[in-house]
């Protein structure tokens, strides 16, 4: 995953968002604009990537995520990886099986804001 080709073309995400929204709303408060799952979504197993989607350019190299089952247990996950210059993708080390799983993540604006969020997916 770590072959940018290969990431973008495996991300069905990126091509839901346009990235010209980036440029156009330059000035505005760094914000999230969706996830992947959606917060309380129920997707199919197995799931192998998690996006954070943000209206304006973030850092990757300042950002963070944190994946944990509904009992507390940590979830390996790479590295985030940017796409498109607004989006965040963690990619578990495996793939996630059924389960409940909530993810916290950090990231950094260009106006070096810090930004925090959380939410919650159910894999079955
Ligand atoms: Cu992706």
């Amino acid at each position: 995953m770590r072959n940018g080709k290969f990431v973008i073309a495996a991300c069905a995400f990126l091509g839901l968002f346009a990235t010209p929204a980036v440029s156009s709303q330059a000035q505005a408060p760094l914000q999230v604009i969706a996830t992947d799952p959606d917060s309380n979504a129920r997707v199919k197993a197995p799931l192998t990537m998690i996006h954070v989607m943000f209206n304006n350019q973030i850092d990757a190299k300042a950002s963070g995520f944190e994946v944990t089952k509904a009992d507390g247990t940590r979830v390996e996950v790479g590295e985030p990886l940017q796409m498109g210059g607004a989006m965040l993708m963690a990619t578990p080390k495996a793939p996630l099986p059924a389960g409940t799983y909530k993810v916290k993540w950090h990231t950094v604006g260009l106006d070096a804001k810090k930004l925090e969020g959380e939410f919650s997916f159910t894999v079955q």
